[in-house]
Order: structure tokens, then sequence, then C-alpha cells
């Protein structure tokens, strides 16, 4: 007899920077999420579907845990404790390249405490930039910091390595039940988002400071065009006037390379040439005001 379809909700989560949107796109096998080597790259959850001959597994990607300092960091707190609260199994990602490695954020700690009965697996990440030595350690460490947790596996999201054992450890937990998705969805986002967080991608790669903290993007117009390329428009949203002239830069040398780039992985996503046109808009206190989060999508 052959096994019964699983599927089920499986919530990415940990600090800043340990590699959950990797590890998403890697599990996937597609760039969904974007990735940055800066902290904070997430803002949303993100939706991510694996579908095999056994199972679907419905990822959810989140933002980093951290010590919320303004109203948009607690919207990203609310997103990823709204992940776990929707999830079947948790994987509970850590960086085991950060020296003397990092403990479980307390606030993650306390948001799993409320959804103790769901079964957390610990992902040792970045196995790739340390000896064996200092693995056999972090699994000691995690563990004893997650005692609750079901199993700890050493993984490396950016080289893919473990990840067909994780998988089918993931078959284990999930629930016996229908797929949740058509076996060819990747996603349930809209494709407007992917553009704006490919425009955020690029802000994060190509400016530095604060800028890319305090800057939103929304597409503001998505006109299609048969036998031609097709036409958006988008905002990047920033705190200040100082911050706009960055983002511009001379002659608008900046924004045009910024449009270049993001262009190109539009292109990608929606398999045709594009127009992409973008403006530099100031919102002041965005990142405070609720409002302005709501409508930015946060
Ligand atoms: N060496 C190595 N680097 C990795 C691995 N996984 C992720 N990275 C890198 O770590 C950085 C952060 O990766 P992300 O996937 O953006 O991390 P995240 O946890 O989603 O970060 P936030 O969205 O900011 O919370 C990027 O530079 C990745 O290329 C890995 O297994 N090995
Ligand atoms: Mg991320």
């Amino acid at each position: 007899m052959s096994e019964p379809f699983r599927s089920g909700y499986v919530a990415i989560v940990g600090v800043p920077n340990a590699g959950k949107s990797t590890l998403m796109n890697s599990l996937i096998g597609e760039k969904l999420a974007i990735v940055s080597p800066k902290p904070q790259t997430t803002r949303n959850k993100i939706l991510g579907i694996l579908t095999t001959d056994h199972l679907q597994a419905v990822f959810l990607d989140t933002p980093g845990y951290l010590d919320p300092e303004y109203p948009l960091h607690r919207k990203m707190m609310e997103s990823a404790k709204g992940a776990l609260k929707e999830s079947d199994l948790i994987l509970a990602l850590t960086d085991i390249s950060i020296p003397g490695f990092a403990p479980i954020h307390p606030l993650l700690l306390s948001h799993l405490e409320e959804v103790r009965k769901k079964p957390v697996v610990i992902l040792l990440n970045k196995t790739d930039r340390v000896s064996d030595d200092i693995i056999a350690k972090a699994v000691v460490f995690y563990q004893d910091q997650l005692p609750a947790a079901r199993a700890v596996l050493p993984v490396s999201a950016r080289d893919s390595v473990n990840l067909d054992l994780l998988l089918s450890r993931i078959g284990e937990f999930l629930p016996v039940h229908e797929p949740y998705f058509p076996p060819d969805d990747l996603s349930s986002h809209p494709v407007r988002f992917f553009i704006e967080e490919i425009i955020r991608e690029k802000i994060f790669f190509q400016f530095d400071k604060e800028i890319p903290y305090s800057t939103a993007v929304q597409v503001i117009q998505y006109l299609e065009q048969q036998d031609r390329a097709d036409k958006i428009e988008a905002e990047i949203i920033v705190e200040r006037s100082s911050q706009k002239g960055i983002l511009i830069g001379k002659n608008g040398t900046k924004l045009r390379d910024l449009g270049q780039a993001a262009r190109m992985d539009i292109e990608k996503l929606v398999g045709k040439q594009v127009f992409l046109k973008l403006f530099v808009k100031v919102r002041e206190k965005w990142r405070r005001d609720e409002n302005q989060l709501k409508s930015f999508g946060y």
C-alpha cells in the first residue's frame, strides 16, 4: 500500500541573517524570497510551496527575530508569530558560523512557548563555514537552548547540504492531509509583491547605512501589453529628502543603476521584457505610522 499524502504549513524562524530565505529558496528550487548579506531583509511572511509525490510543504519564510525598535519592527514580529500559529511544523534556523553561537532570541522562545504542542526542528545553518568540531558543539548548545526540540539537523542552505534529509524529516511531522494548493503553484503572492521585493533587494545591495531600512516599495501601475514590453511604475518611499537625494544620485545615475538591476530580475520573473519606471517619494517617519505601514503592506 502506498503511503498516505501529507500536507502542512512549515514556519521558518530565527535571527536576522540566519539564512531563512535562502533555505526556503533552496528547498523550493526557485528564488522566491529575496536574500541579502544585510540583516532584516525579509519584512513579511512569505509563502513558498513545495509539492512532491508524497507531500506538500507550505513554507512560511519570516522576518528575523529582533528587539523591536519601531512599529515596522513590531509588525515584522507579529508576522513571524502569525507564521508560528499557522504552522504544523516549526524550523528554528540558527547561524553556527557566529563565533560562540547566538542564543535563540528571547522573543522567539516566548512565542514558541505559546505554541508548545507544535513540533520544532532546530536547523544549524552555514555548516559550510565551520569545522565538524564546531557542528558537534552547536548540536549540544542548541539542544540545551530548546530541550523540547524534536531533532537537531546541521544544514547548509546555500549549498543545499542535508536538505534531502530535512525534507524526509519534514514529511514525518506533517499531518496526513490533502494538498492545500495545486501541485504547480510555487506561491500565493501576487506578481506585484515579488516585483516590490526585487526592487527592495537591489536597494539592500546598492545602498548602505540606514537607506535599506528606511525604504519601502510600492508598484503603482502594472500595464500588461500584448506583443510589447509590460509597463511597470513603482514608488520607492523614503523617510527624508536627504535619502531621496542619495537614492537618485548625481544626474540620476544611482536610480538608473537600481532600475536596471531590478528590471533584469523582474523580466526573469514575468518571462518577458518590461519597462520599469521608478519614482522616489518622501513620507516622513513612515516606519512609525500605522496607516502608512498598512498601505505599504506591513
Ligand atoms: N556560507 C553560507 N551563507 C549562507 C547560508 N545560508 C544563507 N547564507 C547567507 O547569509 C546571508 C543572509 O541570508 P538570508 O537568506 O537573507 O537570511 P535571512 O535569515 O532570510 O535574513 P533576514 O530576512 O534578514 O531575517 C546571505 O548573504 C546568504 O547568502 C549558508 O548555508 N552558508
Ligand atoms: Mg529573509
